[in-house]
């Protein structure tokens, strides 16, 4: 099944032009380069998930401390911390601002500055409820802070980025935040669900189903690419997408490369170029949910269109609803890197999404035994792949083997 899946859409791109032998092989990113750190390279053989930390309440972002151990968002508003002795703390981390926990909504991602080992500074993704005439709505939010040296507080929050208009959803939020060279930031914005809301997904005058590209006090890069476009907001870097929750910069090209959930069918892997339209809703592999599995009209109508920018690779005939997303650069399996993986939610698998370049040329669900949620999966200091398992005693789980 996945075979034969795989094979239409490799035949697909290829008669789309945009097969090796076209102009996208001159992009194409040489094999990953072996890594400096020598670590020892696991035998092949399955993946073995060590338990780090559990008792975690729908943990939904992991970021690795250059002290030790780790810090962990729970999607109700908490952000916790392993410490560097694998001990899970108690109190949560104070300082993180309130958040909209209802239906999808939360506590998202957190990333670490680049220069984090001097400044302690981090960023939050959260659903920020609205206030005063905005009461009863909510939206993305992104700000800044600073951790303490004893990883117990936050101080000097800083709203630097809001996802406008608010809505009165409590769906498709996005939520990821990707570091990118030039001190900036990407961040991915869901469409917010309701059939009346995602169509503004191509509105470039809503903030609705994009990813937006933002220096780190928040202000506009001047060579995004709608600066200057008269009704544009000029933080869009893309627009099209129904619901981002996996991005990741590709190590050798530094493209953006990000997933989205389809609704019944139709999750995309795709590479995010400035200024394009990815479709969503007027195009897609998906269908409306509660239609006949594998014999149905795609939402919009048609899954490819002119304007549209086609994904690399989607699921179809139902969704594996991906998550968090990574290139594994490191030496534990060597045979892997230079590859991405994909949490998925409703899938309940970690997925290895083998490339050729631009190409994804194969794609293998791991972990499916293990019967859970999978919400993150992050490259730790060691070189082991982590993920985190999303349920009310979500876990932490280093991938041994
Ligand atoms: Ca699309």
């Amino acid at each position: 099944m996945k075979l034969s899946l795989w094979t239409s859409v490799a035949l697909g791109l290829v008669a789309c032009g945009g097969g090796g032998a076209g102009q996208d092989a001159a992009a194409a990113p040489a094999p990953a380069p072996a890594p400096a750190a020598a670590v020892p390279a696991a035998p092949p053989g399955p993946l073995r998930p060590v338990t780090v930390a559990s008792g975690l309440v729908n943990p939904w972002s992991l970021a690795f401390l250059p002290e030790g151990g780790m810090l962990i968002t729970e999607r109700p508003g908490r952000l916790r911390r392993v410490a560097a002795d694998g001990r899970l703390v108690a109190a949560a981390i104070t300082g993180v601002p309130a958040v909209a926990a209802a239906g999808q909504g939360g506590l998202f991602d957190v990333v670490l500055a680049a220069d984090f080992a001097s400044s302690r500074r981090l960023y939050l993704s959260y659903a920020e409820p609205g206030t005063g005439a905005e009461a009863g709505r909510n939206g993305l939010a992104v700000g800044s802070a600073v951790l303490s040296a004893d990883g117990s507080a936050l101080t000097q929050w800083r709203v630097i980025f809001r996802q406008s208009p608010k809505v009165a959803s409590s769906g498709h939020f996005g939520g990821r935040i990707v570091l990118a060279p030039g001190d900036t930031l990407f961040i991915t914005l869901g469409d917010r669900q309701t059939a009346s809301e995602s169509i503004k997904a191509q509105d470039l005058a809503q903030g609705h189903g994009k990813i937006m590209r933002i220096r780190s006090d928040g202000s506009v890069p001047a060579d995004n690419p709608f600066v200057g476009q008269a009704g544009a907001q000029a933080t869009i870097w893309s627009y099209g997408h129904r619901n981002v929750q996996g991005a990741a910069l590709h190590p050798l090209t530094g493209e953006l490369w990000a997933t989205e959930h389809g609704p019944q069918g139709g999750d995309e892997v795709n590479r995010v170029r400035a200024g394009l339209n990815y479709g969503w809703p007027r195009v897609s592999y998906g269908c409306d949910y509660g239609s006949s599995v594998g014999n149905c009209t795609p939402v919009g109508g048609a899954s490819s269109g002119a304007g549209y920018e086609p994904p690399l690779s989607y699921w179809v005939p139902t969704s594996i609803a991906p998550s968090g997303l990574v290139f594994y650069t490191g030496g534990r399996y060597p045979e892997w890197r230079g590859q991405l993986f994909s949490g998925a939610l409703a899938g309940q698998a970690l997925w290895r999404i083998q490339l050729n370049g631009n190409q994804v040329v194969q794609r293998e669900a791991l972990l499916t035994d293990l019967g859970e949620r999978i919400r993150d999966v992050g490259q730790g200091p060691d070189e082991w792949l982590y993920v985190l398992t999303d349920s009310s005693n979500g876990r932490v789980l280093r991938l041994e083997r």
